[in-house]
C-alpha cells in the first residue's frame, strides 16, 4: 500500500486514512492506495466495515488538478467510486475540513457519511470550467433532488454540513475525534444489522418527478446565457440522472466531462486557480522574519482609507485611523459605522460582530497615536507633496521597524521613502476601490525594500483576504499599465473611425466587465488630462497621440462623477447613455487631422485591445515590473474585469498563439509604429516553441 493511504484495523473496522498533504488531493497514488485498501478490507475476515477519512487538515478537496491534461493512471476515480459503492461491507466516509469535487464524490460513493460540525462540502468544478466527473451529477440528485444538488453544482461554493441543504448527504454530525466517532458509527450500523447502501439505488431525490423537471427547466433558463459552457452540461447530466439508468447516466457524465476538461475555458480557469496561488509566493518570503502585525494604522479616511479600515477590521486587526481634523474624522467614522449598520440590516453581519469591530477602531487626528502601529498604510490624495509630508511625520512617531505603505498610483515610492530614516521599510500598495471588496493587491517593491517588510505586508494582505501580486520597481503598477495600453489602442481605433460605444460593446462581448471608455468615465478623465499636459510640457511624447480625451475635458466632460464624459450620466440613465455630442466632437477632431473614418469590426477591436495588453504585459516582464505572466493575469482578472474563463490576457495569448499576436501587432504598425512594435520576447518564445506559460515556472 503506497504511503498516501494508511490501512489499520480497529475493533473490526478497517480505517483507510488518506495522507496527501496539503489538501489530500485524489491523485493517482491516492486512488491506487484506496483501491488496494478497499480490496484488502473486503478480503480480511476480521473486517466487518470500512471507514475512509483524510489525515491532516481535510477530507480530500478534489481530484489532483496537477494531473489534468494527462491520461489518468488506473484506477480512474469514477471506477474507484463504483468499486467503493459495490463493496459488500458497509463503507463510511468520515468528513472534516473541505470535502470538495472528487473528494465529495468519493464520499457520495460510500454507503454512509458522517461529518465534523465545521466541515464543508461542495462541487467547485464549475469554477474550473468542468463538471463533477466521478458520479457527482448522478449520485447527488439521487440523495438531494435536482434543485438543491444543482444549486450546489452551479454555484461552485461549498456549504457547511449543518446547513439544511447538506442534510440529504450527511447521516450524522459528530463533535468528538472523527476517527473514534467513525468507528463507533460503523459498529453501530453493524449492531443494527445495517449493511451496504449503494447511493446508485437511492431514489429519494426522484420522489417528485414534476418538481425535479421544474428544477431542471428553471436552471436551464438561468444558465442559457452564461458564456462558460460547463453549467449547461451540468444541468443536462442531472436531467440524465433521472431519465437514464445509473450506468448510462455515468457514461453521459463522463462524455460531458471529457469535452469540458479539454476546453480552453477549463484550461484558462485552472490556470487562474494556480496563478492565484503562485502570485503570493514572493521570493522575499524565503527566509524572511516578518514583524508580527497586531495594530494597523491607516492615514486618510477617504474612500480608499475607509475600505482598508473595513478590510482590516474584518480580519480582526486593531486599527488606528488618522484624519486631518475632528470633522473629517467624525465623517469617516460615521461612514464606516453606517456601512457596518447596513451589513447588519442586510443580515450579512451579526450585530455583536459590528460592535466588536467598532471597538477595534481608534479614530485620531494626531500622528502620535501611531506610536505602537506595526504597519501603516497611507491613503491620502495622490499628491506627492502631501504624501512626502505624511511620511515625514510618520517617520517621527512609528516604532522602529514598522512597515510603511503608500497607496500612490503615480509617484515614485522610493522618493516618498526618502522622507524616512528607514527607506527599506517603505513599500507601495495598488488596490482598487472600495478596497474591502477587492480581491487583488499590487505590492510595489522598490529595490531598497527589505524582505522582512515585504513579508509583513504580504502577511497582512493574505489575512485581509487579498491576493498579493509583486510589482518590481518603484513607479509602475501592472493593472494601470495594462489598462492604459488597452485604452491607447482603443483611442487609436476611435480616431480612425469607430466610436467609443462600439469599442465598449465589443469588449463587453469579449467578456470584459466594462469597456475602456466606461472605465475611464468611472475613474474620471481629469487626472489623465493633467498627466498628458504635464508630459507635453516635458516635450512631445513618442508615437501617435490621440487628443480626444483632451477635447472632452476642454468641454468639461470629466467623467461619471461630473455627469458626463464619453457617456451622459443622469437620473434617466445612471449607468450612462451614448451622447451624439461626443460623436460630433470626435468627427471634428478627425477632420482637424484630415483623417478619413474607416469602420472597424468588433472582432478587430477585440484583437487590437488584446494585442495591446499582451504586448504591454511582455514589456512589464522585460522591465521586471511583473514577475511572471500569470501575475499579470491575476491582476487583470481580479482587478480590471478581464473574464476569468479566458484566463487573463497572457493566457489568452497562449491559447491563440503568441506568434499570431505578434503578427497582429506588426500588422497594426501602420497606425502607430511606436506603440505597435512587438516586444522581443515574441521571437524568443517562437524560437523555443513556447508560450508565455513557460515563463511562469
Ligand atoms: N489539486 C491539486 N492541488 C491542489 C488542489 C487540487 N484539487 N487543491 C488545492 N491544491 C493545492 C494548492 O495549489 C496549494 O498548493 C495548496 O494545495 C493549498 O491550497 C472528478 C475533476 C481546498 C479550499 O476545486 O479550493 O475534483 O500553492 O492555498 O486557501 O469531479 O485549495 O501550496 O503549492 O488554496 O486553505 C475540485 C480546489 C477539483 C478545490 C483550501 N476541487 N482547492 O484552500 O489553500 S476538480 C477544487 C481549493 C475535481 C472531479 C473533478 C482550496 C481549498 P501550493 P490553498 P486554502
Amino acid at each position: 500500500m503506497g504511503e498516501t493511504v494508511g490501512y489499520e484495523v480497529k475493533e473490526g473496522i478497517a480505517v483507510l486514512a488518506i495522507r496527501n498533504p496539503p489538501v489530500n488531493a485524489v491523485g493517482a497514488d491516492v486512488r491506487k492506495g484506496l483501491a488496494e485498501g478497499l480490496r484488502r478490507g473486503i478480503a480480511d475476515p476480521q473486517v466487518a466495515a470500512i471507514v475512509i477519512l483524510g489525515a491532516g487538515r481535510t477530507f480530500p478537496a478534489g481530484s489532483d488538478m496537477r494531473e489534468f491534461g494527462e491520461t489518468p493512471a488506473d484506477p480512474w476515480l469514477p471506477g474507484l467510486c463504483n468499486e467503493i459503492e459495490a463493496c459488500p461491507k458497509p463503507v463510511v466516509a468520515a468528513i472534516h475540513g473541505t470535502a470538495l469535487g472528487g473528494g465529495f464524490e468519493l464520499a457520495l460513493s460510500a454507503h454512509y457519511r458522517i461529518a465534523s460540525e465545521r466541515a464543508r462540502i461542495g462541487f467547485p468544478e464549475v469554477t474550473l470550467g468542468i463538471l463533477p466527473g466521478a458520479g457527482g451529477t448522478q449520485r447527488a440528485p439521487r440523495l438531494a433532488g435536482a434543485a438543491d444538488s444543482l444549486d450546489l453544482m452551479l454555484s461552485g461554493r461549498p456549504i457547511g454540513v449543518t446547513r439544511k441543504e447538506a442534510a440529504p448527504y450527511i447521516d450524522q454530525i459528530v463533535h468528538g475525534d472523527l476517527e473514534t466517532e467513525a468507528i463507533a458509527f460503523a459498529r453501530g450500523l453493524l449492531a443494527q444489522g445495517k449493511g451496504p447502501r449503494p447511493t446508485r439505488d437511492c431514489r429519494k431525490g426522484f420522489d417528485d418527478p414534476a418538481a425535479y423537471q421544474r428544477a431542471i427547466t428553471l436552471r436551464k433558463e438561468v444558465v442559457a446565457d452564461r458564456p462558460d459552457r460547463a453549467p449547461g452540461e451540468i444541468v443536462k447530466c442531472v436531467e440524465a440522472a433521472e431519465l437514464l439508468s445509473f450506468d448510462m447516466g455515468m457514461a453521459f457524465e463522463r462524455a460531458a466531462f471529457e469535452d469540458c476538461v479539454r476546453s480552453d475555458q477549463a484550461a484558462s480557469l485552472r490556470h487562474v486557480f494556480f496563478a492565484e496561488r503562485r502570485a503570493a509566493k514572493f521570493p522575499e518570503l524565503d527566509g524572511a522574519r516578518p514583524r508580527r502585525v497586531a495594530q494597523v494604522g491607516i492615514v486618510g479616511g477617504g474612500t480608499a482609507g475607509r475600505g482598508l479600515v473595513l478590510a482590516c477590521l474584518e480580519a480582526e486587526f486593531d486599527v488606528v485611523l488618522i484624519e486631518r481634523n475632528g470633522p473629517a474624522l467624525r465623517d469617516s467614522l460615521g461612514k464606516i459605522n453606517a456601512y457596518l449598520d447596513r451589513q447588519v440590516a442586510q443580515g450579512r453581519l451579526r450585530g455583536q460582530l459590528r460592535d466588536e469591530r467598532m471597538m477595534r477602531i481608534h479614530g485620531k487626528t494626531d500622528f502620535v497615536a501611531l506610536s505602537e502601529a506595526d504597519l501603516v498604510i497611507e491613503a491620502v490624495a495622490d499628491d506627492l507633496r502631501e504624501k512626502e509630508q505624511v511620511f515625514y511625520q510618520l517617520d517621527a512617531v512609528v516604532p522602529e521597524g514598522a512597515v510603511l505603505v503608500t497607496t500612490t498610483m503615480r509617484h515614485d515610492v522610493s522618493r516618498i521613502a526618502k522622507q524616512t530614516g528607514d527607506p527599506g521599510s517603505v513599500l507601495g500598495l495598488g488596490i482598487g476601490t472600495p478596497a474591502h471588496l477587492q480581491r487583488v493587491a499590487e505590492v510595489i517593491v522598490p529595490s531598497e525594500a527589505s524582505a522582512d517588510a515585504v513579508a509583513a505586508l504580504v502577511g497582512v494582505l493574505r489575512q485581509i483576504r487579498k491576493i498579493p501580486v509583486r510589482v518590481g520597481g518603484a513607479t509602475a503598477h501592472i493593472g494601470r499599465a495594462m489598462a492604459d495600453a488597452c485604452r491607447h489602442a482603443a483611442e487609436l481605433m476611435v480616431e480612425d473611425g469607430t466610436t467609443p460605444y462600439l469599442v465598449d460593446e465589443a469588449m463587453r462581448a469579449y467578456g470584459m466587465a466594462m469597456g475602456p471608455f466606461e472605465r475611464l468615465d468611472r475613474d474620471g478623465l481629469r487626472e489623465d488630462w493633467a498627466l498628458r499636459r504635464a508630459m507635453a510640457e516635458r516635450g512631445a511624447p513618442e508615437g501617435r497621440q490621440v487628443a480626444i480625451l483632451d477635447r472632452l475635458c476642454e468641454a468639461g466632460r470629466f467623467g461619471k462623477a461630473a455627469g458626463k464624459g464619453y457617456y451622459i450620466y443622469d437620473s434617466e440613465s445612471p449607468q450612462g447613455r451614448k451622447d451624439p455630442e461626443v460623436i460630433a466632437l470626435i468627427r471634428a477632431e478627425r477632420e482637424s487631422k484630415g483623417i478619413q473614418a474607416q469602420g472597424i469590426s468588433a472582432d478587430e477591436i477585440q484583437r487590437r485591445c488584446l494585442a495591446a495588453m499582451v504586448n504591454e504585459g511582455a514589456r512589464l516582464l522585460r522591465l521586471g515590473v511583473a514577475r511572471c505572466p500569470s501575475d499579470i493575469d491575476v491582476v487583470m482578472v481580479h482587478g480590471y474585469g478581464f473574464p476569468r474563463w479566458r484566463g487573463g490576457p497572457m493566457k489568452a495569448a497562449d491559447l491563440i498563439g503568441p506568434r499570431i499576436i505578434q503578427r497582429d501587432i506588426e500588422s497594426f504598425a501602420a497606425q502607430d509604429g511606436v506603440f505597435w512594435s512587438p516586444e522581443p520576447v515574441f521571437d524568443s518564445l517562437f524560437k523555443a516553441g513556447q508560450g508565455f506559460d513557460a515563463l511562469n515556472a
